[in-house]
């Protein structure tokens, strides 16, 4: 028997069969979980249906997190099939195109700041908030996605480094606020993982090449490499872990300096 059986487990954010929220379906559902989903808009219907039906899941659902009605619907859906929530992913990050090319100083408007953090940040808080009801009293646990530029300055990733750092602020004041209601919050900080979110950031590739030279393990990690660390933290294996971000990158973010020779 897995260590997730008996889990019910929401998971916001599959666009593809590359993206981090399908590797994270897939370890969740080989441990033993049941799996509901959501997909953005209709034009990502098929795909998520389809990876719902070979993961034994007939749950998918419609969801815009930039809307609070749209989020009170799924929820209110959710109740409807089931008795409530064991596991809620959030794996979910937008900007406006513009504001990952070039500075960080030429490219940041208002705008894009206010749109980087509404999606990425504050739709955890949206989606916590809402799934609470269902999720408290059961020994639950909430799962963001983060990335280094939440704490160093990263190239080109701009104003998305704001919301990753505000994103992890949220993680920790939601497992404050949830922890007494038997609810645990965490992160993983991703190390660069060629999804449909990173296809299409010049110098993707640079990255992936630089990073698989200096991190401690030589490889670039996989969605199923983050996809184990999230079952785990996710699973009753974890219950004394609340409010930390744990780093599946390798170990890329430890390093302090890296020689070429070896
Ligand atoms: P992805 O494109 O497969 O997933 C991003 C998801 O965000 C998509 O499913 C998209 O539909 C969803 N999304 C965007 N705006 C939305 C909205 N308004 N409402 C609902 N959903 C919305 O890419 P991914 O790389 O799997 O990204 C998943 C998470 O992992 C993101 O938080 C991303 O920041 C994070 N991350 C990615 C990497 C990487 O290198 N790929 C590294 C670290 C962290
Ligand atoms: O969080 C991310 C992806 C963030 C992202 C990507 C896009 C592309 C398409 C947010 N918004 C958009 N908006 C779009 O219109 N990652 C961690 C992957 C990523 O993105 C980068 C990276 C890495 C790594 C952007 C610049 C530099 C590095």
């Amino acid at each position: 028997m897995g260590f997730m059986a008996g889990k019910k487990a929401l998971i916001v954010g599959v666009a593809s069969d590359r993206s981090i929220a399908t590797g994270i379906a897939e370890a969740f559902a080989r441990e033993g979980a049941e799996l509901a989903f959501t997909y953005q808009n209709e034009k990502l219907k098929k795909r998520v249906d389809k990876l719902a039906a070979r993961l034994d899941s007939k749950l998918t659902y419609e969801l815009d997190v930039a809307s609070d009605d749209n989020i009170r619907e799924v929820f209110d859906a959710i109740g409807k099939d089931w008795d409530g929530i064991d596991v809620l992913v959030h794996s979910v990050g937008f900007a406006p195109r513009d504001q990952l090319d070039g500075t960080f100083v030429e490219a940041v408007t208002r705008e894009g700041f206010t749109i980087a953090h509404d999606i990425s940040s504050y739709s955890l808080a949206a989606l916590a908030k809402a799934a609470l009801p269902l999720m408290e009293g059961r020994q639950s646990s909430i799962l963001a996605l983060s990335y280094l530029g939440a704490v160093k300055a990263v190239p080109h990733y701009n104003v998305m480094g704001l919301a990753k750092a505000s994103l992890e602020a949220c993680i920790r004041f939601l497992a404050a606020d949830l922890g007494p209601r038997g609810v645990r919050v965490n992160g993983i900080s991703a190390g660069a993982i060629k999804t449909l979110a990173a296809s299409g950031i010049g110098g993707l590739r640079k990255m992936l090449t630089h990073m698989e030279k200096v991190s401690p393990i030589r490889r670039n990690v996989t969605i199923d490499d983050v996809g184990n660390a999230a079952a785990f933290l996710c699973s009753d294996l974890a219950a004394g872990i609340t409010g930390e971000i744990t780093y599946v990158d390798g170990g890329y973010n430890i390093v302090g300096m890296h020689l070429d020779d070896d």
